[in-house]
């Protein structure tokens, strides 16, 4: 198989490390970026010569244009972006929720995302082929009480990913959007809940929830995806999951 260059953002923890390591395992060239610059250094030893950690926040488009910019020409040539960097903050109604809250979310999920497509999205098109593979969440298309900005982060992320493959038709570059319901073993309720063990805990007992190999596992087969298959989007959910119904208020 062909050596690929992957740029994963939010590769420090979670989904975007497994899909890391499964990608370097495979040998493709890791350029992995995150805030917590130690993490990225521990898995970079790891696997030596396959992956480069870049630290960044992807709320700082100067910094991120300035890093991509930096990578050595061995480096630049990328051939799958998984944008994956991304929380939740808070599970409040709309009324009582953080505004500050809010705006990391919108700055993180929807801003941090674009201006990191922006940047790569140009060299792919001048290619003629590369992948952008988004991780959305469920949350961007089924409401829940406590869900409000965060979801809507997920749909601008859906939506945004059929906008691109509506510029992109006949590219040879291709967007994704990955949109997981419950997955457990990640930090993403612990950051939710501000560091809040127990509540954290609490989202995840008794249930059998996804886990970040199985988002690897879907990451990996679309980047296995042959050149003229496009998968728009992608819903998964645990077994114990399903649909709920709509609320109705009763006098
Ligand atoms: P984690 O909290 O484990 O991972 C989130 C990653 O994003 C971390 O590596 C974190 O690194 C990085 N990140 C957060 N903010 C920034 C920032 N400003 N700049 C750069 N990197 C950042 O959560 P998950 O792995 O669970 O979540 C990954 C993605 O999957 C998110 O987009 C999330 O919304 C989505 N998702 C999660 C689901 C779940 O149930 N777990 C379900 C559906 C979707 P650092 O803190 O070092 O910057
Ligand atoms: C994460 C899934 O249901 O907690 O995006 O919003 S959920």
């Amino acid at each position: 198989m062909t050596q690929k260059t992957i740029l994963v953002t939010g590769a420090s923890s979670g989904f975007g490390k497994h899909i890391a390591e499964r990608m370097a395992r495979r040998g493709d060239k890791i350029i992995v970026t995150a805030r917590r610059a130690e993490r990225l250094t521990e898995l970079a030893e790891a696997y030596p010569g396959l992956i480069k950690p870049i630290p960044l926040d992807v709320t700082d488009a100067a910094a991120v244009e300035a890093a991509l910019a930096d990578l050595p020409p061995e480096w630049q040539a990328i051939d799958v972006l998984v944008n994956n960097a991304g929380l939740a903050l808070g599970l409040e109604p709309a009324n009582e929720a953080r505004l500050d809250n809010w705006e990391r979310m919108i700055a993180t999920n929807c801003s941090g995302l674009v201006t990191v497509t922006r940047l790569v999205l140009p060299g792919m098109v001048a290619r003629g082929r590369g992948q952008i593979i988004n991780i959305g969440s469920t949350a961007g298309s089924i409401p829940y009480a406590g869900g409000n900005v965060y979801g809507a982060t997920k749909a601008f992320v859906h939506q945004f990913t059929n906008n691109l493959n509506a510029d992109l038709v006949g590219s040879g570059v291709h967007a994704s959007c990955v949109e997981p319901g419950l997955v457990g073993g990640t930090e993403f309720s612990s950051v939710r809940f501000d560091g809040n063990s127990e509540k954290a805990a609490g989202v995840y007992q008794d249930t059998q929830p996804l886990t970040p190999e199985d988002i690897a596992d879907t990451v990996e087969w679309i980047i296995d995806r042959p050149p003229h298959v496009t998968i728009n989007y992608l819903v998964m959910m645990p077994d114990c999951q399903s649909f709920g119904g709509q609320v109705v208020k009763r006098r």
